[in-house]
Protein backbone atom coordinates (compact mmCIF):
# COMPACT_ATOMS: atom_id res chain seq x y z
CA UNK A 1 0.00 0.00 0.00
CA UNK A 2 2.57 2.00 0.82
CA UNK A 3 4.14 1.17 -1.64
CA UNK A 4 1.61 2.04 -4.41
CA UNK A 5 1.30 5.50 -2.65
CA UNK A 6 5.08 6.31 -3.25
CA UNK A 7 4.65 5.10 -6.83
CA UNK A 8 1.39 7.05 -8.05
CA UNK A 9 2.72 10.23 -6.01
CA UNK A 10 5.69 10.41 -7.99
CA UNK A 11 4.05 10.18 -11.18
CA UNK A 12 1.65 12.89 -10.04
CA UNK A 13 4.58 15.22 -9.36
CA UNK A 14 6.59 14.10 -12.74
CA UNK A 15 3.27 15.20 -14.46
CA UNK A 16 3.11 18.35 -12.44
CA UNK A 17 6.48 18.99 -13.36
CA UNK A 18 5.82 18.37 -17.06
CA UNK A 19 2.57 20.74 -16.52
CA UNK A 20 3.88 23.49 -14.97
CA UNK A 21 7.28 23.66 -16.81
CA UNK A 22 4.85 23.67 -20.23
CA UNK A 23 2.98 26.79 -18.37
CA UNK A 24 6.00 28.37 -17.66
CA UNK A 25 7.19 28.03 -20.84
CA UNK A 26 3.56 29.14 -22.30
CA UNK A 27 3.53 32.53 -19.78
CA UNK A 28 7.54 32.99 -20.75
CA UNK A 29 6.88 33.53 -24.26
CA UNK A 30 3.47 35.35 -23.74
CA UNK A 31 5.71 37.92 -21.70
CA UNK A 32 8.21 38.13 -24.32
CA UNK A 33 5.76 39.02 -27.03
CA UNK A 34 3.36 41.04 -24.81
CA UNK A 35 6.74 43.14 -23.06
CA UNK A 36 8.38 43.63 -26.97
CA UNK A 37 4.74 44.88 -27.81
CA UNK A 38 4.90 47.43 -25.14
CA UNK A 39 8.55 48.31 -25.17
CA UNK A 40 7.86 48.81 -29.05
CA UNK A 41 5.00 51.00 -28.47
CA UNK A 42 6.51 52.68 -25.65
CA UNK A 43 9.66 54.19 -28.19
CA UNK A 44 6.19 54.91 -30.29
CA UNK A 45 4.52 57.02 -27.90
CA UNK A 46 8.04 58.44 -27.18
CA UNK A 47 8.49 59.14 -30.93
CA UNK A 48 5.44 61.35 -31.15
CA UNK A 49 5.81 63.38 -27.90
CA UNK A 50 9.80 64.14 -28.99
CA UNK A 51 8.03 65.58 -32.73
CA UNK A 52 5.89 67.49 -30.86
CA UNK A 53 8.70 68.83 -28.71
CA UNK A 54 10.70 69.42 -31.53
CA UNK A 55 7.81 71.41 -33.42
CA UNK A 56 7.14 73.20 -30.66
CA UNK A 57 11.19 74.41 -30.53
CA UNK A 58 10.68 75.37 -34.38
CA UNK A 59 7.54 77.44 -33.86
CA UNK A 60 9.21 79.15 -31.09
CA UNK A 61 12.02 79.54 -33.40
CA UNK A 62 10.54 81.62 -35.95
CA UNK A 63 8.80 83.84 -33.21
CA UNK A 64 11.95 84.79 -32.54
CA UNK A 65 13.82 84.70 -35.74
CA UNK A 66 10.74 85.35 -37.88
CA UNK A 67 11.44 82.32 -40.20
CA UNK A 68 11.80 78.79 -39.57
CA UNK A 69 15.17 77.19 -39.47
CA UNK A 70 16.58 77.08 -42.93
CA UNK A 71 16.66 73.15 -43.93
CA UNK A 72 19.55 73.75 -46.14
CA UNK A 73 23.24 73.90 -44.53
CA UNK A 74 25.87 76.27 -45.41
CA UNK A 75 27.72 75.29 -48.73
CA UNK A 76 30.73 75.32 -46.42
CA UNK A 77 29.50 72.99 -43.89
CA UNK A 78 28.01 70.63 -46.29
CA UNK A 79 30.57 68.19 -46.58
CA UNK A 80 28.93 64.96 -47.55
CA UNK A 81 24.89 65.42 -48.48
CA UNK A 82 23.93 63.05 -46.22
CA UNK A 83 21.90 63.81 -43.44
CA UNK A 84 21.65 67.63 -44.43
CA UNK A 85 18.27 69.09 -43.41
CA UNK A 86 18.55 66.89 -39.97
CA UNK A 87 21.68 68.83 -39.39
CA UNK A 88 20.70 72.24 -40.68
CA UNK A 89 17.97 72.08 -37.84
CA UNK A 90 20.60 71.59 -35.37
CA UNK A 91 22.57 74.35 -36.30
CA UNK A 92 20.06 76.44 -36.23
CA UNK A 93 18.41 75.86 -32.90
CA UNK A 94 22.35 75.43 -31.17
CA UNK A 95 23.95 78.34 -33.15
CA UNK A 96 25.96 80.69 -30.41
CA UNK A 97 23.84 83.64 -30.86
CA UNK A 98 20.44 81.82 -30.57
CA UNK A 99 18.20 82.56 -27.56
CA UNK A 100 15.75 80.61 -27.83
CA UNK A 101 15.24 77.29 -26.15
CA UNK A 102 16.71 74.10 -27.20
CA UNK A 103 16.32 70.21 -27.66
CA UNK A 104 18.00 67.57 -24.75
CA UNK A 105 21.94 67.35 -25.67
CA UNK A 106 20.65 64.25 -24.79
CA UNK A 107 19.17 63.48 -28.43
CA UNK A 108 22.43 64.72 -30.70
CA UNK A 109 23.60 61.24 -32.48
CA UNK A 110 25.54 61.74 -35.47
CA UNK A 111 24.79 58.67 -37.63
CA UNK A 112 26.97 59.59 -40.62
CA UNK A 113 29.93 61.00 -38.66
CA UNK A 114 30.69 64.13 -40.16
CA UNK A 115 32.25 67.02 -38.61
CA UNK A 116 33.59 70.08 -40.07
CA UNK A 117 36.42 72.20 -39.75
CA UNK A 118 35.04 75.16 -37.30
CA UNK A 119 32.45 74.22 -34.95
CA UNK A 120 28.91 75.12 -36.53
CA UNK A 121 27.26 75.64 -33.11
CA UNK A 122 27.88 76.44 -29.81
CA UNK A 123 28.04 73.13 -28.88
CA UNK A 124 31.81 71.87 -27.29
CA UNK A 125 32.39 69.59 -30.70
CA UNK A 126 32.87 70.12 -34.48
CA UNK A 127 30.42 67.51 -35.00
CA UNK A 128 27.75 68.02 -37.64
CA UNK A 129 24.50 66.40 -35.27
CA UNK A 130 21.39 65.49 -35.77
CA UNK A 131 18.38 64.70 -33.87
CA UNK A 132 17.40 61.29 -32.53
CA UNK A 133 14.68 59.43 -33.00
CA UNK A 134 13.95 57.00 -30.24
CA UNK A 135 15.74 54.14 -32.38
CA UNK A 136 18.43 56.31 -32.65
CA UNK A 137 17.90 57.14 -36.18
CA UNK A 138 17.92 60.97 -37.69
CA UNK A 139 14.52 62.79 -37.46
CA UNK A 140 14.34 64.55 -40.73
CA UNK A 141 13.21 68.59 -40.58
CA UNK A 142 11.69 70.10 -44.05
CA UNK A 143 11.16 73.60 -44.17
CA UNK A 144 7.81 74.16 -46.82
CA UNK A 145 10.05 77.12 -48.71
CA UNK A 146 11.89 73.82 -50.22
CA UNK A 147 9.73 71.41 -50.80
CA UNK A 148 9.74 71.27 -54.58
CA UNK A 149 13.40 71.90 -54.59
CA UNK A 150 14.85 69.35 -57.01
CA UNK A 151 17.20 67.90 -54.49
CA UNK A 152 17.83 64.37 -53.51
CA UNK A 153 17.62 64.13 -49.98
CA UNK A 154 20.26 61.40 -48.30
CA UNK A 155 19.84 60.00 -44.62
CA UNK A 156 21.71 57.52 -43.06
CA UNK A 157 19.65 55.33 -41.34
CA UNK A 158 18.78 51.63 -40.36
CA UNK A 159 18.12 49.60 -37.23
CA UNK A 160 20.88 48.60 -34.14
CA UNK A 161 23.49 51.00 -36.26
CA UNK A 162 23.45 48.63 -39.14
CA UNK A 163 22.85 51.87 -41.47
CA UNK A 164 21.97 52.50 -45.19
CA UNK A 165 21.71 55.50 -47.34
CA UNK A 166 18.06 56.63 -47.46
CA UNK A 167 16.30 59.07 -49.54
CA UNK A 168 13.66 60.60 -48.06
CA UNK A 169 10.56 63.32 -49.58
CA UNK A 170 8.58 65.53 -48.62
CA UNK A 171 5.12 64.11 -47.08
CA UNK A 172 2.21 64.11 -49.54
CA UNK A 173 -1.65 63.69 -48.74
CA UNK A 174 -2.73 61.02 -50.68
CA UNK A 175 -6.00 61.90 -51.72
CA UNK A 176 -4.99 65.45 -52.87
CA UNK A 177 -1.68 65.11 -53.93
CA UNK A 178 -0.56 68.49 -52.21
CA UNK A 179 2.56 68.57 -49.66
CA UNK A 180 1.35 68.76 -46.02
CA UNK A 181 2.15 71.15 -43.80
CA UNK A 182 2.27 73.34 -47.23
CA UNK A 183 3.63 76.58 -45.29
CA UNK A 184 5.25 75.64 -42.43
CA UNK A 185 7.81 72.60 -41.76
CA UNK A 186 7.65 68.95 -41.67
CA UNK A 187 8.92 66.35 -39.20
CA UNK A 188 9.77 62.83 -40.33
CA UNK A 189 10.79 59.60 -38.02
CA UNK A 190 11.64 56.20 -40.07
CA UNK A 191 9.91 54.34 -37.40
CA UNK A 192 10.32 51.20 -35.85
CA UNK A 193 11.51 49.41 -38.88
CA UNK A 194 14.53 52.14 -39.45
CA UNK A 195 13.42 52.65 -42.94
CA UNK A 196 12.02 56.48 -44.42
CA UNK A 197 8.88 56.01 -46.62
CA UNK A 198 7.11 52.66 -44.87
CA UNK A 199 3.95 52.47 -43.11
CA UNK A 200 5.31 53.08 -39.57
CA UNK A 201 6.79 56.11 -40.11
CA UNK A 202 5.91 59.00 -37.56
CA UNK A 203 5.58 61.97 -39.35
CA UNK A 204 4.49 65.43 -37.58
CA UNK A 205 1.78 65.48 -40.17
CA UNK A 206 0.43 62.43 -39.43
CA UNK A 207 0.19 63.38 -35.85
CA UNK A 208 -1.56 66.28 -36.56
CA UNK A 209 -4.01 65.18 -39.41
CA1 LIG B 1 25.98 64.20 -39.20
CA1 LIG C 1 9.55 53.35 -41.50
Amino acid sequence: MICSLRSRRSGFTLLELMVALIIIGILGASFLVIGGNVFGDSKKTQAKARLQTIGALIESYRNLEGEYPDDRLPAALNANEMNSQAEALVVALFDAEYRGERPSEQWLINTDQDETSRNPTGLASRELFELADPWDNPIVYLDSLHYSDRVTRMVTAGLDEFYEEQEVSPGRNERTGSFWEPNSFQLICAGPDGLFGTEDDITSYSINN
